[in-house]
């Protein structure tokens, strides 16, 4: 497949923007090769610069759940554009959206509106120190929350005393408040409150994991966490920026009937425009500026373009028939997927709630980063490029979830698990090294 015009975007670009891209993850570091540059959208399809097209699923990493450039979308922020594109005054979308987040996240009686998924966990952990007035926060190793500093923290040598910074930058101060279990790990969860309880005021959790590829909790797991933070008085915070109206309307919350303090939301909840979002107990909430004395702003929060394309997105998602039509898409794919692997004797676990789909290529189980880690990441590369190659965009990391849309039809799913049939028996015939 020719994709010189990419080829060539990107050595623009490297020239001008750190690693040509504005975010990591684009660049294609973890499989190799070079990025596909985007000309255009439609439904579950993308076009790169060169004309290919290619079944995407990706998706924006998760926000375009009905598909790419919807009609409803497109018209909702053509319509709010043509009023305006921005006012640093407030607006009744603000209120419309809130509303509608507020009927369909079991938790969240109250929230704000920022820009982004790391603004909405950063937010929330502040309000959650603001509420307690403890320092500590507790993490999940393998997690991901944003770039916020207390988050870019890794398991320290002595584990259950202080984190160690991930990126430079980050001062040994924040990594000091920053606590690192391992996900799943119910004991090092105990032992982490036992030794440290009264100084956590939040424990941040992906719910269900995206950013290890989909890992998903054992059945004791969320209800420890929300057991312990009960008795200790902490904060439970579920990052469901990747989970929320996605693995159902209400998000893991709905799905496994554990409601958390506070929800941090991203990604669907703008329709592909900048929306984060964090919410729920309205006691903390409360603690909020201006109402409150913990600071928080954001001169584009509540955005009226980005308002009216969350709007038109989570009303489309209240159609009767489409969570389980997605659920029914994600699992056919993760089946589909784990057939061809199995006939060409790839070990691998495959998994999906929902639309939210994963593989990892190893043998099972995975239920935390060292098992994810496992995974043969050679092997994923040269099967990435080689579904590219035929047409098909997954994601440019073995560590990342995958995601369908309500624009994916059962003849995609088909034609992808064809292509990926074709594609190991390709990887497999070539030698090593040469694909
Ligand atoms: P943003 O700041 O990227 O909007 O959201 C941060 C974030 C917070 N919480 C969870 C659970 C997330 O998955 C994310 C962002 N997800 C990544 C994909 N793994 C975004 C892709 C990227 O970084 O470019």
């Amino acid at each position: 497949m020719k994709r010189d015009r990419s080829l060539a975007a990107f050595e623009r670009a490297k020239r001008v923007i750190p690693g040509g891209v504005n975010s990591p993850v684009r660049a294609f570091r973890s499989v190799g090769g070079s990025p596909v540059f985007v000309k255009s959208a439609s439904g579950c399809m993308l076009v790169d610069l060169d004309d290919n097209a290619y079944i995407d699923y990706v998706m924006s990493w998760g926000p375009l759940i009905l598909g790419h450039a919807h009609p409803l979308v497109i018209a909702a922020v053509r319509d709010a554009a043509e009023r305006g594109t921005s006012f640093g005054a407030p607006t009744e979308a603000e209120s419309d959206l809130a509303e509608l987040v507020i009927s369909m996240v079991p938790s969240i009686e109250r929230v704000r509106f920022c820009s982004s998924g790391t603004e909405a966990t950063m937010s929330a952990l502040r309000l959650a120190r603001g509420f307690t007035g403890r320092d500590k926060v507790v993490k999940f190793a393998g997690c991901y929350h944003g770039h916020g500093d207390a988050f870019l923290i890794s398991a320290g040598s002595g584990a259950l005393t202080n984190g160690v910074p991930d990126s430079p930058g980050i001062t040994e101060g924040v990594a000091r408040d920053t606590i690192v279990v391992d996900y799943n790990d119910t004991a090092g969860l105990r032992a982490a409150f036992a030794q440290h309880g009264e100084a956590i005021a939040a424990v941040i959790v992906e719910p269900y994991v995206g950013n290890m590829g989909l890992v998903l909790p054992l059945p004791d797991f969320l209800p420890a966490l929300r057991e312990l933070c009960t008795g200790y008085g902490a904060v439970l915070i579920f990052d469901e920026v990747m989970t929320g109206f996605r693995v159902a309307p209400g998000g893991v919350q709905e799905r496994e009937g554990i409601l958390p303090d506070l929800t941090t939301l991203g990604k669907i909840i703008g329709g592909g425009l900048p929306v984060g979002a964090f919410g729920g107990r309205a006691d903390i909430m409360a603690r909020l500026s201006p109402e409150g004395p913990v600071y928080q702003a954001g001169t584009l929060s509540g955005n009226p373009l980005a308002m009216a394309a969350g709007l038109a997105t989570l009303r489309g998602l209240q159609a009767p028939g489409v969570y389980p039509h997605l659920e029914q898409l994600g699992t056919r794919f993760v089946s589909g997927m784990s057939e061809v692997f199995t006939r060409h004797s790839v070990p691998h676990v495959t998994a999906n709630r929902g639309s939210m789909v994963g593989f990892f290529l190893t043998d099972g189980p995975v239920t935390n980063v060292s098992d994810a880690k496992r995974s043969d990441t050679a092997l994923y590369g040269r099967f990435f490029h080689a579904m590219l190659d035929r047409g098909v965009y997954l994601a440019p990391s073995q560590f990342e979830a995958g995601f369908l849309s309500t624009a994916h039809r059962q003849l995609d799913v088909d034609r992808t698990l064809e292509m990926a049939d074709e594609a190991l028996t390709a990887v497999f015939a070539a030698p090593r090294g040469s694909n």
